[in-house]
């Protein structure tokens, strides 16, 4: 058992939860020796202090470069960055746009509870038109951002989205993201029963899909739901394909050799 003793803080009822089983036994099968856990900052970030794994907690907004200089340096281990939506699709956005281009070798998990949670609900770019909170007394006026369709855009090797509350499912993609070779991106639906409780949402629109899909079906799949629509919610393997990774590209080329290229 990976799971610490120590005290939990999230509120009663929070979406995490099934987050971190759902990732303590990933671990436990992938290997808990193998395993570095990455977070940022917000309540998500949280799960370094309750999993008994190597872990690193990075500033808000950077933990995927860090993700990526832990594998740079370590080949061998798993990395795995656990992150929230604020965390990802706002703060240090272009770490997500480019780790995805560039194929970096991690696991990036969401916990997308479509609010700032930590701070006490501000609106972030998953959250839907009209959403109210400190920094949107009168609702935000911005339409969502949908992180699946902005992940095939990046050329993301892996996009998968889960629900916290589909434990298995998300186990599985958790699993399947970390033996994936390349940049595995898995989404999760997070409900924040504090300030943004979209588990009634989900629980009635949520569906399975078994992929992974063609690149049209599951760019399509994607756009089916735009994070304020009443349409069903796909979750699954959306897409997967395999190309050469960053590590593969930085381990061959010593300064030297850069020194002495030409451009
Ligand atoms: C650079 C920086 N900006 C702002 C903050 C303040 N801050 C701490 S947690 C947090 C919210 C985190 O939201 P999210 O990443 O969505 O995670 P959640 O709390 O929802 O799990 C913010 C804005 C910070 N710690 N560092
Ligand atoms: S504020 Fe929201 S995300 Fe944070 S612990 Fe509470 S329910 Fe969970």
């Amino acid at each position: 058992m990976i799971k610490l003793d120590t005290k939990n803080t999230w509120c009663p009822g929070c979406g995490n939860f099934g987050v971190q089983k759902a990732l303590e036994d990933a671990i436990e099968k992938i290997g808990v020796e193998k395993t570095v856990l990455v977070s940022g900052i917000g309540c998500h970030g949280k799960m370094c202090d309750y999993l008994d794994v190597k872990s690193v907690c990075a500033l808000h907004g950077r933990a995927i470069p860090v993700s990526q200089g832990v594998k740079i340096g370590n080949s061998e281990y798993n990395v795995i960055c656990s992150v929230g939506d604020g965390d990802t699709y706002n703060e240090g956005m272009e770490h997500f746009v480019h780790a995805a281009k560039r194929n970096a070798d991690i696991t990036l998990i969401v916990h997308d509870n479509r609010n700032f949670a930590l701070t006490a609900r501000q609106f972030t770019a998953t959250s839907p038109r009209g959403f109210v909170g400190a920094s949107t007394p009168k609702g935000s006026f911005e339409k969502p951002l949908n992180p699946l369709d902005l992940a095939f855009s990046c050329n993301a090797s892996f996009i998968a989205r889960g629900f916290s509350s589909k434990m298995d499912q998300l186990t599985d993609l958790i699993i399947q993201g970390v033996e994936h070779k390349g940049f595995s991106f898995i989404e999760i639906l997070q409900p924040c029963v504090a300030w943004f409780n979209t588990f009634p949402v989900y629980n009635e629109k949520v569906y399975q899909i078994e992929g992974p899909l063609s690149y049209t079906e599951g760019r399509e799949k994607a756009r089916e739901w735009d994070y304020e629509s009443d349409s069903p919610i796909a979750t699954g393997l959306f897409y997967k394909e395999e190309r050469e990774v960053e590590q593969q590209n930085r381990k061959e080329v010593s300064v030297d050799e850069i020194l002495k290229s030409k451009i």
